[in-house]
């Protein structure tokens, strides 16, 4: 048998927009389900369902304007036996019969003007209701509807998000939108894509430095000896290579880790996976944006192998020449920009790493020494360390015997 649902008396209303439907043909509904959401200038009123049963049509669209008596929606009446005796026979006609009204049920106000809850966020009865239900603030929500309504969509939408955030482990983080703004307002602009290595480290650096606790130490080390010892030993070999900064502390870095292996692991879960291998990433400025290609097993190189593979790793990463194997498998990385300037900064972890050391411009500086000021050249050098796995205690600890293992080193060439 098929009925038809009504507009039930909207308290003297007339003409009232449909702003939501909520029914489609083909769904099964039941008796007081939400039909459609009307809002007038001073009330938001749900219809509903006086019946349960099959929708067959819908027989209102959005904006259209709805009186008392209305129709709503085309049923195929779904009736117990029990509810059969309660329906009025006049009320409910066959499909073959012209179509009679069926009883409706009186609209639920649900929101008035000055309600507190919809001051200034528009959603219907039906997405409240939802929202509600999921704990979701509509006030959150980016609205995608008419006139800046919220949809049930818009509640999904948002959830899902929160979802994936929590599932990437920045769940809490409730952060205004980015600002978009048309920047030729102001002046002349140019476009620039980002490179694909942009985007690739972008994205990881980004990963890093939101989940992971970053510490950066940061001191100096008086190098004057070893830039004598390097600068001489690079006068004695006028083909080759040369002894650089970099390679000098790759391979202190070995000594320093050993003692202090903390820094040469990876946290996994509540476990510290500690390796015993040293392969050493170092960061490579490219045309192309940032590459760190990996030292594979420093322990085993003696410091001009060493130079000579940071030298001919850098110029391959240089020339797009490096292969992937050659990116992967770092236990530790250095970034150096001592050949460029500065003193301090911050590096990002290079996870799963929990420590990156930061190199800087090496810089005369006057230093006290026996009650006089002496010239020595200092190298300034930055830690940063993941603070779940490194406390300032050993990040300063580790950071004595580093300086005090390339001090060494002048001993072992
Ligand atoms: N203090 C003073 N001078 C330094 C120095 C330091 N700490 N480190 C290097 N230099 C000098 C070298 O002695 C060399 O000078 P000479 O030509 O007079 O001998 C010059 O700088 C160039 O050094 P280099 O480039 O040959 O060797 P390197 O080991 O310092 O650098 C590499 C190699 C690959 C690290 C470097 O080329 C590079 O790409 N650096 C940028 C790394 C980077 O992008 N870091 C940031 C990452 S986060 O965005």
């Amino acid at each position: 048998m098929s009925i038809q649902l009504l507009v039930p008396d909207l308290g003297g209303f007339e003409n009232i927009p449909v702003i939501e439907v909520l029914v489609q043909p083909g769904q099964t509904i039941k008796k007081n389900d939400p039909l459609v959401t009307l809002e007038s200038s001073k009330a938001t009123m749900e219809v509903p369902a006086s019946h349960g049963g099959r929708v067959l049509r819908v027989l209102v669209q959005l904006n259209d304007r709805v009186s008392q008596g209305s129709p709503v929606v085309e049923l195929d009446e779904i009736v117990s036996t029990e509810q059969q005796a309660q329906i009025e026979i006049p009320q409910v006609v066959t499909k073959s019969e012209p179509l009679q009204p069926s009883v409706s049920l009186p609209a639920k106000i649900v929101s008035l003007p000055g309600q507190p809850f919809s001051a200034s966020v528009h959603a219907s009865p039906t997405v409240r209701q939802f929202a509600r239900e999921l704990g979701v603030p509509l006030e959150k929500i980016v609205p995608s509807g008419p006139n800046k309504r919220i949809l049930k969509t818009d509640v999904q939408q948002f959830v899902k998000q929160l979802v994936q955030q929590n599932t990437n482990g920045i769940g809490g983080f409730s952060l205004e939108p980015w600002p978009d703004i048309d920047f030729s307002q102001f002046g002349l602009i140019q476009k620039r894509p980002l490179t694909r290595i942009q985007k690739l480290t972008g994205a990881y650096l980004h990963r890093n430095w939101v989940r992971i606790p970053h510490v950066t130490y940061t001191d100096e080390v008086d190098i004057t000896d070893l830039e004598n010892h390097r600068q001489t030993y690079n006068e004695q070999q006028p083909v080759g290579v040369k002894l650089t900064i970099l390679s000098y502390l790759l391979k202190a870095l070995v000594a320093a880790l050993k003692t202090h292996p903390e820094l040469n692991s990876s946290l996994v879960g509540e476990e510290l996976i500690l390796k015993q291998y040293y392969h050493f990433g170092f960061a490579v400025d490219t045309s192309q944006g940032l590459v760190v290609p990996v030292v594979r097993d420093v322990e085993q190189l003696l410091l001009p192998q060493l130079a000579e593979r940071v030298f001919q790793m850098a110029e391959r990463a240089r020339s797009g020449q490096i292969s992937p194997r050659e990116l992967q498998g770092g236990s530790f990385t250095v970034s150096s920009l001592g050949s460029v300037g500065g003193r301090f900064f911050t590096p990002i972890i290079n996870a799963p790493e929990v420590a990156i050391l930061g190199v800087g411009r090496t810089q005369i500086q006057p230093i006290w020494s026996d009650g006089t000021f002496v010239p020595r050249s200092m190298l300034p050098l930055s830690l940063s360390y993941d603070h779940r796995v490194v406390d300032g205690v050993l990040g300063a600890r580790f950071m004595n015997t580093l300086k005090k293992e390339l001090l060494l080193l002048l001993n072992q060439i």
